[in-house]
């Protein structure tokens, strides 16, 4: 008998991967071509907007043609809940998912088995991209449920070739407990729940630098530079990028690569992506900062088109996988930005600041209360195990002279004694907007 087991085969390189990017656009096109008449022709809401913008499907001759068409958005989802823009028949729904929303309704979304299928061989590629190996360990602590993170990773890892634990989020001892005793390689999360395993390994005597741990596959949240320096040195691995959202497909959508880590490299062969103006809608060249949309070229449950993620970052040429673009580090979604008496801020902002200070550790949050008709901001952040309260007065203070220069807003800084911030398990709730509550 031949020898073989379920990771043969996988390590290979998607052809589309390594395609020019002539190449990926040819195959844009003729795939958006598809898509849309596909959308318009099953999904009424699609009808109706292209026909209300008095555009047409075969008005798509080239890719900049895709700008003639309307947006979608979550309200689009919303009024549809929850199987309205659903383009098959719900006996060719294999899987459904939904978003939790924190405020509204859920927004639901579909898969056909041939969608689920490539979502998962886009996660597998994404894996690969970041150093995770056939036939290795992975430790998949991302939430399992309606959210698309814990299946999403979990198909892909298989698909992979590995062995995956599906531990999913939380009761953190005994992740700490199991990463002890099966010996992972890879470890699949959140980058603020790392933080929260790191911090219970230390609780539990276990040194973070020399588990079996070599590769963090990090996302469903911003995270900055200074995060992954925070938790590669803390934790002795490699962590890259990993990013998607529900609407458009869940975890996957772009990946990192551990070689050149810099930045996610969007899988163009399924995904158009655009950066617009948040504000004028207009479309922004590559480099430019701006909102990011996406447009699906191969999904058939759920279609769609120019879809609003809110997310704010820039496009730039592919590295790792040149044919493909690369997006920079999210900044944040558009509904996370505080303004601050006219200044705009964002929790990822903060955390760079913070990050440079020896003194200060990556846990914090940010409370928006109005005490006196003014906005003001309290940036609540512990201080590291390793420096005494009296030790850390300057440092706060250099944090709200380094938030005044590089934000331009004036914020109160308070140290708190550590551990006494929530912790994540899952994605962090960074912003505590209690305005209305004292009014
Ligand atoms: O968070 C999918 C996901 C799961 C991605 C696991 C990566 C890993 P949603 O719950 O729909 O889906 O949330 C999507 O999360 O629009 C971004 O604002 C944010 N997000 C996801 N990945 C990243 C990332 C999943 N790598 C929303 N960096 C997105 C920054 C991210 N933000």
């Amino acid at each position: 008998m031949t020898e073989t087991t379920h990771a043969t085969g996988t390590a290979q390189l998607d052809p589309e991967e390594m395609m020019s990017r002539d190449e990926i656009e040819a195959l844009q096109l003729k795939r958006l071509q598809h898509t849309v008449q596909y959308a318009y022709g099953r999904v009424p809401m699609y009808t109706k907007k292209f026909d209300d913008a008095g555009v047409h499907p075969s008005d798509l001759k080239k890719l900049d043609d895709l700008a003639k068409f309307p947006y979608t958005t979550k309200e689009d989802l919303r009024q549809t809940y929850p199987f309205g823009m659903f383009a098959v028949p719900m006996d060719q729904v294999a899987r459904i998912h939904a978003s939790s929303g924190t405020t509204g309704r859920p927004t639901v979304v579909g898969y056909t088995r041939q969608d689920l299928d490539d979502w998962a061989k886009l996660v597998a590629r994404c894996m690969r991209l970041s150093g995770v190996k056939p036939g290795t360990m992975v430790h998949n602590a991302y939430g399992y449920g309606l959210f698309t993170g814990g299946q999403g990773a979990h198909a892909g890892a298989e698909k992979l070739g590995c062995t995956v634990i599906p531990i999913s989020g939380g009761q953190t001892e005994r992740q700490v407990q199991l990463i002890q005793d099966f010996q992972p390689e890879t470890i699949m999360c959140t980058p603020t729940y790392l933080l929260t395993i790191h911090d219970a390994m230390v609780k539990a005597g276990v040194d973070p630098t020399s588990t079996s741990l070599k590769t963090a596959v990090l996302g469903a949240e911003p995270w900055t530079a200074e995060m992954r320096h925070e938790l590669e040195t803390k934790m002795n691995l490699n962590a890259c990028d990993i990013y998607g959202l529900s609407e458009v497909m869940g975890p996957g959508v772009a990946g990192e690569s551990f070689e050149t880590k810099d930045g996610s490299h969007i899988w163009e062969d399924h995904f158009r992506p655009e950066i617009i103006d948040p504000f004028s809608d207009d479309i922004l060249g590559d480099g430019e900062h701006g909102e990011l949309v996406f447009t699906s070229l191969t999904k058939e449950a759920l279609p769609i088109i120019r879809y609003r993620t809110h997310d704010l970052t820039r496009l730039l040429p592919g590295t790792a996988r040149p044919g493909m673009r690369r997006m920079g580090r999210i900044t944040g979604r558009s509904d996370d930005m505080i303004i601050l008496r006219g200044v705009n801020l964002f929790p990822t902002q903060v955390e760079e600041i913070a990050l440079r200070i020896p003194q200060l550790s990556p846990h914090f949050q940010l409370e928006i209360t109005r005490p006196d008709r003014m906005d003001e901001l309290t940036v609540k952040i512990e201080r590291r195990e390793e420096f005494t309260a009296e030790e850390c007065v300057a440092a706060g203070r250099e944090l709200g002279e380094q938030i005044k220069i590089h934000i331009g807003s004036s914020a109160r800084i308070d140290i708190a004694d550590p551990g006494t911030l929530a912790r994540s398990s899952g994605k962090i709730r960074r912003i505590y907007d209690l305005r209305n509550k004292e009014q």
